[in-house]
């Protein structure tokens, strides 16, 4: 089995990099050829087959994306539609000419139509629009599962006389709000988790206000990275179905509950304000784990206080470096 990586700089990336030994990004690994390290423009389709080409992997974890939080999205709209349509598009056209027998390629619940019926499942990805805030990124996203579905169905299986071989299995998870180590900390276009991180460590650093967008009333799931990279390797080795699944804690918190562990585990005592004239996005977007809980029945979640403690502790140690 060798793996390929996409997106290993990233908050999934770089986590699962960490937890499984994966090709086509480290020169060399026991048994594979050298291959330099370099960075490729997936948005370039000879690029992507390239890099298949000279790295011929058997499974590909697909993670690499143009994310951000809410006015990443808002303030990019076309970008975030033009950059994960090709990237997505050239990454599965280029396993599938390589033969690679498995992909499995990251979305996010909040693609899921925003007018729907809750929780969110699995089977209701295309009933309705995204959320009006983030329709860019949540169409090219959607569109990577139908691609993986499409793919399966005209070449997953071939059949010759009484030979039956197995080709393209491509599936797709859709996870809640990810955090942990290692994310985009930057102020505006990072995602709420990060940035109130940040903003909290300011805070306290230059003793001002902890400065919150909206409301703090949304509510949202969040799940820790490293729960993200270990049901990753579970259901690419384990799972084969083409319809996606949650990766959720199905458990809801308020964007307030969320500042007052993060002031906690940050030691602020200062003052927090609520800036209402900033959006608050989505209200909701509960999700039904079921699915991955039949998959992985049992498995334990990182408590959220563990998860925010654990990434403001490697936050104010990698301040320096981090990205911000
Ligand atoms: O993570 P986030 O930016 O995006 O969270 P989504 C936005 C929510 O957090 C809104 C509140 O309710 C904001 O009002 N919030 C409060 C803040 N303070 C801040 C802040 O300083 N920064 C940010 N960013 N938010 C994401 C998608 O939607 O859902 C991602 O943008 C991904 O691509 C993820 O799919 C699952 O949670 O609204």
């Amino acid at each position: 089995m060798k793996t390929l990586l996409t997106g290993s700089e990233g908050l999934v990336g770089s986590t699962i990099d960490a937890q499984v030994r994966v090709c086509g990004r480290k020169p060399p690994l026991p048994g594979y050829k050298e291959y330099g390290r370099r960075w490729v423009d997936l948005r370039i389709p000879k690029d992507t087959l390239s890099l298949f080409h000279e790295t011929k992997p058997t499974h590909v974890i697909h993670c690499a994306a143009r994310v951000g939080g809410l006015a990443a999205n808002i303030n990019h709209m076309g970008e975030f539609f033009y950059d994960n349509m090709m990237i997505n598009l050239n990454v599965l056209e280029a396993a599938r000419r390589a033969k690679v027998k498995k992909v499995v390629s990251f979305m996010s619940t909040c693609i899921f139509p925003d007018d729907v019926e809750y929780p969110i499942t699995e089977d209701k990805l295309h009933l309705g629009e995204p959320h009006p805030s983030n329709y860019g990124y949540s169409y090219a996203k959607r569109m990577v599962e139908v691609q993986s579905r499409a793919y399966n169905e005209q070449y997953g299986i071939s059949v010759s006389g009484s030979d039956v071989t197995f080709n393209t299995n491509y599936i797709t998870v859709a996870p809640t709000n990810i955090y942990g180590p290692k994310d985009n900390f930057e102020l505006e276009n990072s995602h709420v988790l990060p940035a109130l991180i940040h903003k909290c460590y300011l805070a306290k650093k230059h003793n001002t206000p902890f400065v919150v967008w909206g409301s703090g009333k949304p509510l949202r799931e969040f799940i820790y990275s490293e729960d993200v990279g270990e049901l990753t390797q579970i259901l690419l080795e384990e799972y084969g179905e083409s319809s996606p699944v949650i990766l959720s804690t199905s458990e809801e918190h308020s964007i307030r509950d969320i500042v007052i562990a993060i002031a906690d585990a940050v030691d602020f005592q200062g003052h927090i304000i609520y800036d209402d004239t900033k959006p608050d996005g989505q209200y909701r977007k509960p999700t039904c784990n079921d699915k991955l809980m039949s998959i992985v029945p049992g498995y334990k979640f990182t408590p959220l206080e563990e998860g925010i403690q654990k990434t403001v502790d490697w936050f104010i140690e990698n301040y320096e470096n981090c990205r911000k």
